[in-house]
């Protein structure tokens, strides 16, 4: 289904690099792809679109698309177990669809940042 931006849509809420990678899919386990991606949070959704390069970021011209999006309303959010991945700073964001994802960064205070902002995120929309 085509994306199409909503002219009454709010700011968006934060946004920036992280690496990700979804573990489960509709209950599922999947093969780990760890890539690049620009993440948006918005509301009590999250945006992933490819990584950098390339040129046109997909909020600027709308011309391209997100990857990849997840409802976190009813979701959870916590710093996955050291099972989950060898990296460091990885964030667990589990959807009530049944999608596991990893997020992560090298940068401590920007991970941090994402938890928080993912946190309030989650509580705030708690009740929906
Ligand atoms: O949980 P895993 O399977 O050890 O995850 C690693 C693999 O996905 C690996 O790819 P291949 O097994 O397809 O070569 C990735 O390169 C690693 O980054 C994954 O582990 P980390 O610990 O980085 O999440």
């Amino acid at each position: 289904s085509a994306y199409v931006p909503d002219p009454n849509d709010k700011p968006s809420e934060k946004c920036g690099v992280l690496n990700v990678t979804k573990i489960t899919e509709h209950g599922k386990k999947v093969r780990k792809n760890w890539t690049s991606s620009w993440t948006v949070l918005q509301g009590s959704t999250l945006l992933f679109a490819k990584g950098q390069g390339g040129g046109t970021s997909w909020f600027g011209g709308g011309q391209s698309k997100p990857e990849f999006t997840v409802d976190l309303r009813g979701g959870s959010v916590d710093w996955a177990s050291k099972d989950k991945s060898s990296k460091k700073h990885v964030i667990e964001v589990k959807t009530r669809q049944g999608t596991e994802l990893l997020i992560q960064s090298e940068n401590d205070v920007l991970i941090n940042d994402w938890y928080r902002a993912l946190q309030d995120t989650i509580s705030t929309h708690s009740d929906e």
